[in-house]
């Protein structure tokens, strides 16, 4: 039977690996983002393939993410599998040395876009009887480096919601789980270092972090895994890295 995923921050990295291998698997995809030029190049890359439907909506708007997900198209009204994926890191800075706006965007988006597009599909699972969440974390979400601070707060939270959420739509067979990736190269340290490629791919220099892809084939091996087996928590790190301060630049 056709599967249909929806999966948040689909414009980029993580996100974006997973909706071309799912629809490679011939999983439907409902794809969001703020980058709505991305989205349209997204879909028209895969819609040959399967049944693709974009939503764009900044996921920290809850009035905007109710509306896109309660007025879903037909087609595309059962949601079978929740890709919890969109977040981001702003700033790397000393706690008292942090910006009070990178703070916020960290907890909005990280934290409660994550509930609040958890709140609008839920009662769709539970009203389908069935339906299958991941949690993207972080090992960040697992311990705290120095100047991480807020999020790694934001990521132990995606840590603690998933653990609820897992017990609380337990009574309802909905599986949730996480997956918990170390070091990617994606646009996120871009994006934390505003802009500032070099800085950025500094980060990456020196051994071979995990692509994008590596995570996806990771996520869409969790969802393709018989009815009773549920991927929980599952925490995936490059070769070269240990922890989230020891990595071997010679890997
Ligand atoms: P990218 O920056 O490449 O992708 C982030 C995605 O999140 C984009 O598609 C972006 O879409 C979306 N997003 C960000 N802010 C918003 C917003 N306000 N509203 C809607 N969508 C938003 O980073 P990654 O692929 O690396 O990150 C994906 C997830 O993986 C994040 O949760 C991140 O914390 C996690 N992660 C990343 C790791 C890494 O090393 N890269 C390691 C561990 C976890 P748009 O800008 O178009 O809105
Ligand atoms: C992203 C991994 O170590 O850059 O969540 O925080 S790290």
């Amino acid at each position: 039977m056709d599967k249909t995923a929806l999966i948040t921050g689909a414009t980029s990295g993580i996100g974006k690996a997973t909706a071309f291998l799912f629809a490679e698997h011939g999983i439907n995809i409902i794809i969001c983002g703020r980058r709505k030029e991305r989205l349209k190049e997204i879909q028209k890359a895969l819609n040959e393939k399967v049944k693709v439907h974009i939503l764009s909506f900044d996921i920290r708007d809850k009035h905007a993410v109710h509306n896109a997900i309660n007025t879903l198209p037909e087609d595309f009204s059962k949601i079978d599998i929740l890709i919890n994926n969109a977040g981001n890191a702003h700033g790397l800075d000393s706690v008292e040395q942090g910006n009070i706006e990178d703070w916020d965007a960290m907890l909005d988006i990280n934290v409660k876009g994550l509930l609040y597009i958890s709140k609008a599909i839920i009662p769709k699972m539970i009203a389908n009887k069935s339906g299958h969440i991941i949690n993207i974390g972080s090992t960040a979400g697992k311990e705290v480096y120095p100047n991480g601070n807020v999020y790694c707060a934001s990521k132990h939270a995606v840590d603690a919601l998933n653990q609820g959420m897992r017990i609380d739509l337990n009574k309802y067979g909905i599986k949730v789980g996480a997956i918990n990736p170390g070091l990617v190269e994606t646009e996120f340290s871009e994006v934390r270092f505003k802009g500032d490629k070099e800085k950025a791919n500094t980060v990456y220099k020196g051994f071979t972090p995990l692509k994008p892809e590596d995570i996806a084939d990771i996520i869409h091996f969790a969802v393709t895994r018989p009815y009773h087996v549920n991927i929980a928590d599952l925490v995936v790190m490059p070769t070269a890295q240990a922890s989230s301060t020891i990595v071997n630049k010679e890997l």
